[in-house]
């Protein structure tokens, strides 16, 4: 067997179904090998970086690994941005990658990126993105560093490996000598009991004692699966749960305990329930910028943390945790619950207030679509099991706050590296790991703009996802960063084109619409199509998201930040 019809074969094995990339000489067995396999279905994309996108979107609510490819050098090189998402929101995905003849490195052939005589370095750069990177240069290391490599994919804290394969590995005369099925060994973090122990300690302690605790979940939580075991946490301890932005959803959001989204952009009950709190027990959560606002260096200043999280380096990272267990979320929350019941008994019923996003009529101010009501109105008519993908601008500040989502409903916004455009692509990667679902992208112009092309991937494999273009023909985020911060804004303008025209063009279903009515009507044609459609809304300009710097509200906020600028900041 040849080195890629093997690594294939490998791929298959282990229970692969999709693979996202782009062709080149470099990887012609790959690609081959791909299009014959009746296991993996092969998507081709117009641009590498929106195949590694993909790969992530595959695994963001699959746990499965992403798999993305693309030829030596650029094509290689398009595929980082990707990659460093998978690094920061810890997607296990695969990007396989060819490699010039080894012979030739430093000598001048085309594509060299051996890093030798002033040509790139693939290997610093893919190790700099990736978890692991590997270059086979030996059929005979074939079955051994695939296996490798998907197993750190997988181990602790899951995320990016890369693979590449040297040309001259692919010569027709070149064989795997023994192939063997590789065998991914790991499973997941389980938790500690002794250190459960002290964690259920510490919760029964400020539980019996009157103090209030509040439940922080993250993404982890979702990506873990322990949306049951967060409800079942809340519910028996009367614990009541505030969510990240990307760990919206983890609990109904009408659920009775659910406080809100605890962000900048995120609602002022959730600010309230957390300020009060005497202990926060935050469950796969990074407490990274936006769940901190700002990375506020007093946020537990008066509080007990404790954190559960897939990856040691995450607790303590630099929030100080009176105790740590690093466990998947849903055996670490499963023990903890299990471990605290023992400690704590029936509690009464806690009441939580001001949940101040439900249902909020949003004034109709000006002609144009207020994009909190086109967030709403996304969110009231997402079917069962739907996703909505946010992309990264001022878009997702609307979604995160206005979305209500229901048991078994997602939302993501661009996650922890943030680029534009890589959950406009996501999402064609999410529909092709769960096609039964609906999915629904928010993105700004500027984020379609940059990768709406993909569209012609989306309609030539059929898979329809919905684009809603939050159309205010600029850059709203970083216009109103620089208003804020300098009084002035620049290059900030775009001039968008009738995406909806470009959508038919495409051969997918387009919409321009310019009231929420005609919004509401091209939507629902678009959910009972099945086809990929792209609704272009155009919104108000005059409008802000909702923000504090402070989770003591935006007044507070506001006043810290005139002390700072008074102390000469
Ligand atoms: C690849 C990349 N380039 C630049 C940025 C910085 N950036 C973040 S949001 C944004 C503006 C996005 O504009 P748009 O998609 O129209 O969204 P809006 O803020 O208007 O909702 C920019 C330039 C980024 N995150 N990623
Ligand atoms: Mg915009």
């Amino acid at each position: 067997m040849h080195v890629y019809p093997a690594i294939v074969q490998g791929l298959e094995s282990l229970g692969v179904r999709t693979a996202f990339g782009g062709n080149g000489e470099n990887i012609a067995s790959l690609t081959l090998a791909l299009s014959r396999s009746d296991k993996i279905r092969p998507i081709l994309t117009r641009h590498e970086q929106a195949a590694s996108y993909m790969a992530c979107g595959y695994a963001m609510y699959t746990r499965e690994l992403g798999v993305c490819f693309a030829t030596v050098g650029p094509g290689a090189f398009n595929l980082v941005t990707g990659l460093a998402v998978a690094m920061s929101d810890s997607y296990p995905v695969l990007a396989l990658t060819g490699y010039i003849e080894t012979r030739w490195e430093g000598r001048g052939a085309v594509n060299d990126t051996s890093g030798l005589n002033r040509t790139p370095d693939s290997q610093a750069l893919f190790a700099a993105t990736t978890k692991r990177s590997f270059k086979i240069t030996d059929a005979e290391q074939t079955c051994d560093v695939l296996e490798e490599a998907v197993n750190i994919a997988f181990e602790g804290r899951p995320g990016p490996v890369h693979v590449a394969v040297a040309q001259n590995l692919t010569h027709r005369d070149v064989h795997v000598p023994d192939y063997r099925d590789p065998c991914l060994t790991v499973t997941p973090p389980q938790p500690d009991p002794a250190a459960v122990e002290e964690v259920a300690e510490e919760l029964a302690r400020a539980l019996n004692g009157g103090r209030k605790v509040v439940l922080l979940a993250g993404f982890g939580a979702v990506h873990g699966g322990a949306q049951h075991e967060v409800r079942r946490f809340a519910e028996r301890f009367q614990v009541p749960v505030v969510t990240t932005l990307d760990g919206k959803g983890v609990i109904a959001e009408s659920h009775p305990l659910c406080v809100g989204v605890f962000s900048e952009s995120g609602h002022s009950s959730a600010w309230k329930a957390f300020v009060e709190a005497d202990l926060v027990f935050a469950v796969g959560n990074s407490l990274n910028q936006h769940a901190t606002f700002g990375l506020r260096e007093d946020l537990f200043a008066d509080k007990t943390l404790i954190q559960l999280n897939i990856s040691s380096s995450e607790i303590g990272k630099f929030y100080p945790a009176r105790h740590g267990l690093v466990s998947d979320a849903r055996p670490g929350l499963a023990a903890v619950t299990d471990a605290l019941a023992a400690k704590v008994g029936e509690r009464p019923p806690v009441t939580v207030h001001g949940q101040d996003y439900m249902s909020r009529h949003i004034p109709h101010v000006t002609g144009d679509i207020h994009p909190g009501q086109l967030a709403q109105t996304m969110g009231r008519m997402l079917p069962p099991g739907g996703v909505i993908l946010a992309d990264a601008g001022a878009h997702l500040a609307w979604l995160g706050y206005y979305l209500e989502l229901a048991d078994g409903q997602n939302f993501r916004k661009c996650g922890t590296f943030g680029p534009m455009a890589g959950h406009t692509n996501a999402a064609i990667g999410l529909k092709a790991a769960q096609p039964h679902r609906t999915v629904v992208v928010g993105c700004g112009d500027g984020c379609y703009a940059m990768s709406g092309f993909e569209l012609m991937t989306a309609v030539e494999n059929d898979l329809p996802v919905i684009w809603v273009v939050f159309n205010d023909a600029e850059f709203k985020l970083v216009k109103l960063y620089q208003l804020a911060n300098y009084a002035h804004s620049g290059l900030v303008e775009l001039a968008p084109p009738d995406f909806a025209a470009y959508a038919r063009a495409c051969g997918a279903d387009g919409y321009r619409v310019d009231s929420i009515e005609d919004f509401r009507d091209a939507y629902a044609a678009a959910l009972a199509s099945n086809r990929p459609t792209v609704i272009d809304a155009t919104i108000t300009r005059w409008a802000l998201p909702h923000y504090s710097s402070s989770p003591k509200g935006a007044l507070h906020g506001a006043w810290e930040m005139l002390e700072e600028r008074l102390r000469g900041h």
